[in-house]
């Protein structure tokens, strides 16, 4: 209905024809008689994006005129995907494209896949942020997205021989979604030195001088909301040499090479993506990337807050500023550094303001991936920020020691400085620190910061700091888009024939159009009525990949023992799998390989046929996604106890109408509150056992599990190629402790997945799960979840445009 006040933008396929020709001919110079797949993508995205464009100068003139308090999503990684669908759906008219593409010859389906992701993120904290850009523009938040413009995204994974290769992502090619603003810069300072002097009056001032500076430019890229005006803005930072950095006297006496090296290392800061997750590996590049990063936003939001003219102590009701993880917690010494350097303003003012305008989201627990910076890096790129750092720790312990003054052990254990060779900076302290709330992000999550990471800083703060927003999800479809607890409506239908019918053909249709896509790329012809059992996310050894292809491993030893008769009675099942390992983690690729191995073996067993099929799915990226999670009947979710934070495509899975095997971990446990327990196949030991298992492995001698002891016999006696491959693999669960008790977890499990076999030759009770399951995740829309941020953290209302403005 907003439409009809929107004045320009086609309403007919005709129309939208006239400007996609337009914009082929003229735009991207093209002749309609060599028009191929590529030109008519770019002349649909730039006819939608004439659209977008027009909301979102008028959504940015409002927020400016209306001058109300904005939120601020600092993240290092947005997993976007692709746009052009989304803007469709967002402003309309797909239904015209998709009937003008047909007219010029082509289908909606292969133009879209044109594009290439926007995969700048590694898993769940990227996803979750490009879900919470398009629900805050979606429910009309004034609220930007601040990131880093990568070069490229996130590697493209290729198997070969069963092994993964990475491969540069090139894609920036041709991005109509980006517009780069060579007017929008800031200078961003590296290394140097720090002076204090006094001025006549006497007072004392710093400032940090010499190094180097780098260019941040601004890219920005439309955030539409589904079926409202708003169009938020994400800005990006990419990186180039400052302009009196490029050496012209070099480049003038015939030193080229030189002159573009200066060139060169600044654009590397923007360069590429570290694909690690939830690992931290303390590089320089990827600390300046941070710094660099928060140093424009920064910039860019005080510089925004100035020309309102309000006095500095009104920053933090005009700007909330979230954090997403530790990854942009320098923004906290750095707006200090501004406040204090800059501006003037007192130690202690400046302080009230910085602490009241941050919000920190913390998404993990493992230790591994708890950022810790050292001293001595630091002080050499940026020394004025180590001393910002030490003050503020001074200040705090000295608050700690008054309040505690009988436990002095605490003030070692709740520095900010880790007092190790060399010192390390904890940024996770800092973050806490400097934020005035801190959440977790699912129930159990949230809890678990508060007894073991942060334990200390609930008795320092009290437990009011802390709080949980359990993660959500965007669903992506049509229907229930503006209010997704409208799903429960679905449940009345629950005995309906008709929908009930309906329900399964819709699954089946997906499950066809999976098995094309594994048919056209893995060469293997799988069974659409078999269960498609699903798991795809990162490759880690956390999230127990080598629990489900063990158990794979065992299904098929229990086939190999069974007459042809007794084989009859088994339910047929696709084993799926997808996901990328970071490039140095070299047990995660070993996981990968023995899923291709096992592939390969038991695919081409005619023992076997259609009751197992294991495939291993290619690149596993947002666009995959759209087609494999609707294709899944059941998806494994089956973390370690404790280990997962949230998971978030637990609850994609679910809304899409498959059903969950899973561990008592993450937002698994909320899914199961809310869907009911007989909807969901839940297994293993519980977080709370897990610290005294452990402890178990390393003290008493511990058998393997029988049915587990099997399956590593026969990849020991090299059924699978050379077990040599897989050795450390297996030690590790042997020899090594099993930390992450996959032998504990594992009869559990393999019952778990005999129960589902049962369940699932039950037609009529499996679609009665899988209906009840979609209309009871209501709350698990991304929508309630900013929702709950605006109120409990960001204190913002949203901002409706006027008709009009
Ligand atoms: C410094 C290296 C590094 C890189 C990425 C450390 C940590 C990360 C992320 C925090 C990892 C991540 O994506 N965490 C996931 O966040 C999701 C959204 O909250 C949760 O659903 C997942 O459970 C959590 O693993």
């Amino acid at each position: 209905a907003w439409r009809k006040f929107t004045p320009k933008g086609f309403t007919t396929s005709e129309d939208f024809e006239k400007e996609a020709v337009r914009h082929i001919e003229t735009t991207l110079a093209r002749s309609l008689y060599n028009c191929d797949e590529v030109a008519a993508y770019g002349g649909t995205a730039l006819a939608f994006r004439d659209r977008l464009i027009l909301d979102w100068n008028k959504t940015q003139q409002t927020q400016t005129f209306t001058d109300q308090k904005r939120v601020y999503y600092l993240s290092l990684e947005f997993l976007m995907g692709r746009a052009l669908d989304n803007a469709m759906l967002n402003v309309g008219q797909k239904d015209s494209a998709t009937k003008g593409l047909d007219d010029l010859g082509f289908r909606m389906e292969d133009i879209i896949s044109q594009e290439h992701d926007a995969a700048l993120g590694n898993g769940g904290l990227g996803r979750l942020a490009a879900c919470f850009l398009d629900s805050m523009a979606s429910l009309n938040y004034p609220a930007w997205g601040y990131g880093l413009r990568y070069r490229y995204g996130i590697f493209k994974q290729e198997i070969i021989d069963g092994y993964q290769v990475e491969v540069p992502d090139y894609w920036l090619d041709f991005n109509p979604w980006e517009f780069a603003r060579h007017d929008i810069t800031v200078d961003v300072q590296f290394y140097g030195h720090v002076n204090r002097w006094q001025d006549d009056e006497g007072k004392q001032h710093t400032s940090w001088e010499g190094g180097e500076t780098v260019l941040a430019v601004a890219f920005d890229v439309p955030v539409p909301g589904y079926e409202t005006p708003t169009c938020n803005n994400l800005r990006l930072w990419g990186s180039k040499a400052a302009s009196g950095e490029f050496d012209f006297q070099k480049f003038n006496s015939g030193e080229y090479e030189a002159s573009v090296a200066d060139q060169q290392r600044a654009e590397t800061i923007s360069a590429v993506l570290y694909p690690n997750d939830n690992l931290e590996r303390g590089k320089e590049l990827r600390l300046k990337q941070q710094y660099f990063w928060c140093a424009a936003s920064l910039y860019d939001i005080v510089r925004r807050f100035k020309k309102t003219k309000r006095s500095w102590k009104e920053f933090p009701n005009q700007v909330a500023i979230q954090l997403n993880d530790t990854h942009p917690t320098l923004a906290i010494p750095e707006l200090q550094r501004i406040l204090v350097d800059l501006e003037g303003l007192e130690w202690d003012d400046a302080w009230n303001i910085v602490s009241k305008t941050f919000g920190y989201t913390n998404h993990t627990v493992l230790p591994e991936a708890l950022e810790k910076w050292s001293v001595p890096l630091m002080q050499h790129l940026l020394p004025r920020h180590l001393q910002i750092i030490y003050d503020i720790n001074l200040n705090f312990l000295q608050y700690v020691e008054r309040n505690f003054p009988k436990d002095r052990e605490m003030l070692g254990r709740v520095s900010i400085i880790e007092e190790s060779n060399p010192k390390m900076v904890r940024m996770a302290y800092l973050a806490l620190i400097g934020s005035h709330k801190v959440n977790g992000v699912a129930e159990l999550h949230s809890d678990l910061i508060k007894t073991t990471i942060f334990k200390d800083f609930v008795k320092i703060y009290g437990p009011d700091k802390f709080t949980n927003v359990t993660n959500a999800s965007k669903l992506g479809g049509h229907d229930f888009l503006k209010d997704l607890t409208l799903l429960s409506k679905l449940e009345a239908f629950v005995d309906d024939k008709e929908f009930r019918k309906e329900f399964r053909e819709i699954k089946y249709a997906n499950k066809v159009r999976l098995a094309k896509h594994i048919k056209e790329h893995n060469g293997v012809t799988v069974n659409p009525a078999a269960l498609f059992d699903v798991q795809v996310k990162r490759i880690h050894e956390y999230k127990r990949q080598q629990l489900n292809i063990f158990g794979v491993i065992h299904r098929y030893l229990q086939i190999k023992s069974l007459s042809a008769e007794d084989r009859k009675k088994l339910a047929p099942r696709v084993s799926i799998f997808g996901g990328k390992a970071a490039p140095g983690y070299w047990m995660a690729k070993t996981v990968i390989h023995l899923i291709n191995k096992v592939g390969d073996v038991v695919n081409n067993d005619p023992d076997v046929g259609d009751l197992l099929k294991v495939i291993f799915l290619e690149d596993y990226n947002v666009s995959k996604a759209e087609i494999i999670t609707p294709a899944s009947d059941i998806s494994e979710h089956i973390s370690t106890a404790g280990t997962e934070a949230s998971g978030t495509s637990n609850m994609k899975f679910c809304l899409n109408g498959g059903l969950i095997i899973g561990t008592c971990d993450g937002a698994n446990i909320e899914i199961t509150r809310e869907i009911g327990e007989e909807n969901i196949f839940l297994f293993g030991n519980l977080a709370e056992d897990v610290e005294d298992l452990r402890h178990g492995h390393l003290y008493n001698h511990y058998e393997l599990e029988p049915k587990l002891a099997k399956v590593f016999d026969e990849i020991h006696k090299g059924r699978f190629g050379d077990a040599g491959a897989f050795s450390a693999l297996l030690n590790g669960i042997v020899e090594h402790g099993d930390y992450y008790l996959v032998s504990d977890d594992f009869a559990s499990y393999a019952q778990t997945q005999e129960l589902i076999d049962e369940a699932y030759k039950d037609t009529e009770a499996w679609t009665t799960k899988a209906i009840l399951t979609v209309a009871r995740m209501g709350f698990f829309s991304s929508d309630r979840c900013i929702d709950e941020y605006a109120e409990s953290i960001w204190n913002i209302e949203p901002l409706v445009q006027k008709k009009d403005d």
